[in-house]
């Protein structure tokens, strides 16, 4: 038809092959989120939460074969399998459109088919993307409105111009069996079928922001990574921002939103994001973070009004709650909200829980918060120019092995310390818990092309910048020999944020040691904080033993990217080889009398 734009040529051709009944485009209002609520409300696709503790609080309990992404399902859809690379599941483009193109023949039958148009990044920065997602789910349409900028504010930007990022979902029938979600990188497009889940479902999330952005990125000469965003403010009141990169439920949100328990001390931590940065090089020859989200979709059990009082406010309204369990009050409840299970609880597929074994709600349980709620949100997180970042943190889940933090000796170093991270595997996909694998920069199941491009990548954008940020390695889940936390974590996590802010500035006590800066004994501020005897320098200690078999796993999974990987990778490895082989062991600060 004469005058269409981009975007109506490629809704008119997704109906005539989808064949739903009506078709609504989003207009992002309040309104329009209100009849959607109530049309949900009147199917049961949601439940009215205590509209007096919990006002604009709805539950939604999913398929409970559909409750967290499906890596095996996650397919990379580039010309050549090499460019996917061996980390990732690839389909061929052309085998892809045929197999599961077949699935979305008449897949939206007799629901309206939703066209969502949204930015990626605050409205007006420069730094921003737009998107269109065309879906059935009336509940992804009211997620991607807390989650993204939706609606009138995106179409604006639209108009006249093509250069919005397709994405086709479909609930299709649900069934696993019938399940894919599709990147085709080269063409800019997403297309996910078979799943309603977060990850699988809102493709501006993982699909977009960091699957195809992390390919627009190596093009482009930025990052697209799985990275929260942190100011830090000092007694002065400056603010150093940091960025962190933990795979899914590690603790990204709850970092981003850390009660200081050294507030006495002028110490306090503002949100900017809990899941996604994209970094660009600005100006100033320093790297800039946005996040390009607008909500959170945070883990709910294990938060509470003492590990996460912020997130806790933040969900208090206008909140969408995913799988959690329901008191007789209508109030959502899920493990570690407090002590003792309330009488009467209905759990996450809707049945009288009783104690034992099944959990009230599901580990993967959900809450979808307008970022703009919480409490701490940092007066710049929506700053077109982004904020700038002084210090990357890599983190994973590790009982053992990796010490509290430890500093790398140089941007190529920390690059090397990213692609190396490992994390023991939580509920956020589906598949075995509590397995150590290895996760590169936690993006292992989200980067969109081959991860030796992505170090290479990496390495490269190091010589971009005029002051490339510090990078640091922490674990907050190192175990003794008996299994019990070292660390207490949570809020007192900001003595380590504060041990990286003296580090960035050139203070900070530390000692050098194979892997790199290690705190000194008297290295964090230990005010208020008391620690059995032996168990910082347990917590800081480095067992060779331990790093040797950590040197082999690592070399292990290098070994599958071939002649690919890049040499600056192959090197570190061999001189962390050799910077372990000349130490006595087992090494802790009190021991080591080289300072820096
Ligand atoms: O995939 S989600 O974004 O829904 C959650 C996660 O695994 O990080
Ligand atoms: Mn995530």
């Amino acid at each position: 038809m004469a005058g269409q734009t981009g975007v109506e040529r490629w809704v008119d051709e997704v109906a005539r092959i989808t064949r739903p009944d009506r078709i609504h485009w989003c207009d992002g209002s309040e309104g329009e989120y209100h009849k959607l609520i109530e049309g949900m409300v009147g199917d049961g696709t949601l439940i009215r939460l205590n509209q007096k503790s919990y006002p604009g609080c709805y539950l939604h309990r999913s398929n409970p074969s559909d409750v967290a992404r499906t890596e095996h399902l996650t397919f990379i859809c580039t010309s050549r399998k090499e460019d996917a690379g061996p980390t990732n599941n690839w389909m061929a483009p052309k085998e892809a459109r045929e197999r599961v193109g077949k699935l979305f023949e008449g897949s939206m039958k007799g629901r309206t088919m939703y066209v969502i148009p949204y930015i990626m990044g605050p409205a007006g920065s420069p730094y921003s993307k737009l998107g269109v997602e065309i879906t059935d789910s009336p509940y992804v349409v009211a997620n991607m409105r807390l989650m993204t900028r939706m609606g009138k504010v995106a179409l604006d930007r639209l108009s006249g111009s093509n250069g919005f990022v397709p994405g086709l979902h479909s609930l299709g029938d649900l069934s696993p069996d019938r399940r894919f979600i599709l990147h085709f990188p080269e063409e800019r497009l997403i297309w996910s079928i078979g799943s309603g889940y977060g990850g699988n479902a809102l493709l501006g999330k993982k699909c977009y922001a960091l699957r195809i952005a992390s390919w627009m990125g190596r093009e482009g000469g930025w990052l697209a990574e799985h990275n929260m965003i942190i100011g830090l403010e000092d007694p002065t009141g400056q603010v150093t921002y940091i960025a962190g990169a933990f795979p899914s439920a590690c603790g990204k949100t709850n970092l981003a939103m850390l009660v200081s328990p050294l507030q006495h001390l002028g110490y306090k931590v503002w949100t900017v994001g809990d899941d996604i940065a994209w970094l660009h090089v600005g100006p100033d020859g320093r790297l800039r973070a946005i996040n390009p989200e607008a909500g959170f979709f945070g883990v709910a059990p294990g938060t509470s009004s003492k590990t996460n009082p912020n997130m806790m406010a933040a969900a208090g309204r206008n909140t969408i709650f995913t799988n959690v369990g329901v008191t007789p009050g209508g109030e959502p409840w899920w493990e570690g909200k407090d002590p003792t299970p309330p009488d009467g609880l209905i759990d996450w597929k809707g049945n009288r829980w009783a104690p034992g074994a099944e959990k009230a709600a599901h580990p993967n349980s959900r809450f979808t918060v307008p970022a703009g709620q919480c409490p701490s949100i940092s007066p710049h997180w929506e700053d077109d120019d982004g904020v700038p970042i002084s210090a990357i943190l890599f983190g994973g889940r590790r009982a053992r092995v990796a010490p509290l933090v430890y500093q790398s000796y140089s941007w190529q170093h920390g690059v090397f310390v990213g692609a190396g991270m490992a994390s023991e595997t939580t509920a956020a996909a589906t598949g075995a818990v509590g397995v150590t694998r290895r996760d590169p920069m936690a993006m292992l199941p989200f980067c969109g092309y081959n991860m030796a491009d992505y170090f290479g990548h990496w390495v490269a954008m190091g010589s971009r910048m005029k002051h490339p940020p510090a990078i640091f390695h922490v674990n907050w889940f190192r175990k003794d020999a008996d299994g019990n936390f070292l660390w207490p974590g949570f809020g007192e996590n900001v003595r380590v944020l504060m041990w990286i802010l003296d580090r960035v500035r050139g203070r900070g006590k530390a000692v050098e040691t194979p892997i790199g800066f290690v705190p000194a004994a008297d290295g964090l501020e230990m005010d208020g904080l008391k620690l059995p005897a032996g168990t910082m320098q347990e917590l800081l200690s480095i067992d060779r033993d331990a790093w040797s078999k950590e040197l082999e796993d690592q070399g292990k999974f290098f070994e599958q990217f071939g002649d690919r990987l890049p040499n600056e990778m192959r090197q570190e490895h061999a001189k962390l080889a050799q910077r372990l082989s000349r130490v006595r062991v087992p090494l802790s600060p009190a021991e080591t009398s080289k300072g820096s």
